[in-house]
């Protein structure tokens, strides 16, 4: 369940995860998307608990899924495509206001959908830095062209503030729980096409159906 977050973060995991998210046909599996976003709130409540006004609306946001997921329509949430012509065709998704429908999968995977940019942009930057580079500057920068724009004044001060106590590049590594730097490198450098990929044909979806600012 979204409780049981409190094992070791494993990057291998989260990779797998999201390696299970792609079909053959390129749709995307809810139910591992969702798993992967598990698997990083466990790195990120490893943290601290700065972050936890982070990491509970992601797993709020989670939880919104899992029980579309686990609904009577659950076999319309299988792949975020179905979920789109689902919701769409049935109108349950709020287009231009907020309304009747503040939780639908929709616009609740569309927080997901944006912070994946965040990680995409985050990780290619870890990826390539230098032992002296800081995280919380990478993680700054990868927020501003992310999910920035998208958050209000006292979100993204709070967020500055969480991303100033990061750890050092060396102590955030050996969070990931791969082994030594080149490993690591080596690793993110097998994930993150797999996660630009996800978000590619996420945000093609989103862009179809004019859904990239869903109240
Ligand atoms: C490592 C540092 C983590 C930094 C995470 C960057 C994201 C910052 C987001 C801060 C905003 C959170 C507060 C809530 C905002 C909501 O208003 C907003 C909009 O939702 P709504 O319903 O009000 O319209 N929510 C969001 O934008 C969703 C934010 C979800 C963030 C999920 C972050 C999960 C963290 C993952 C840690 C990944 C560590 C990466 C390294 C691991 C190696 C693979």
């Amino acid at each position: 369940s979204v409780a049981s977050e409190d094992q070791k973060f494993c990057l291998r995991e989260v990779l797998d995860t999201f390696k299970l998210c792609l079909s053959e046909n390129k749709e995307v599996y809810l139910q591992h998307y969702v798993a992967g976003w598990r698997g990083l709130v466990k790195f990120l409540n490893s943290l601290g608990s700065v972050f936890g006004f982070i990491s509970k609306d992601a797993v709020n946001k989670i939880q919104i899924l899992v029980n579309h997921l686990n609904g009577e329509n659950g076999s319309q949430y299988v792949t975020i495509q179905l979920m789109v012509k689902y919701e769409l065709e049935n109108e349950l998704v709020d287009l231009t206001k907020r309304g009747s429908h503040p939780e639908s999968g929709c616009r609740t995977l569309l927080r997901l959908h944006r912070a994946l940019r965040w990680l995409e942009l985050f990780l290619e930057r870890l990826r390539t830095s230098t032992e002296d580079s800081k995280t919380s500057v990478m993680c700054s920068e990868a927020y501003n062209e992310s999910l920035a724009p998208h958050h209000p004044w006292v979100v993204r001060k709070a967020a500055g503030m969480a991303f100033c106590v990061l750890p050092g590049r060396p102590a955030f590594f050996e969070v990931m729980n791969v082994g030594p730097p080149e490993q690591v490198v080596a690793m993110l450098g097998e994930a993150l096409p797999l996660i630009s990929e996800v978000y590619q044909i996420t945000e093609e979806l989103y862009t179809q159906h004019n859904l990239l600012d869903l109240p």
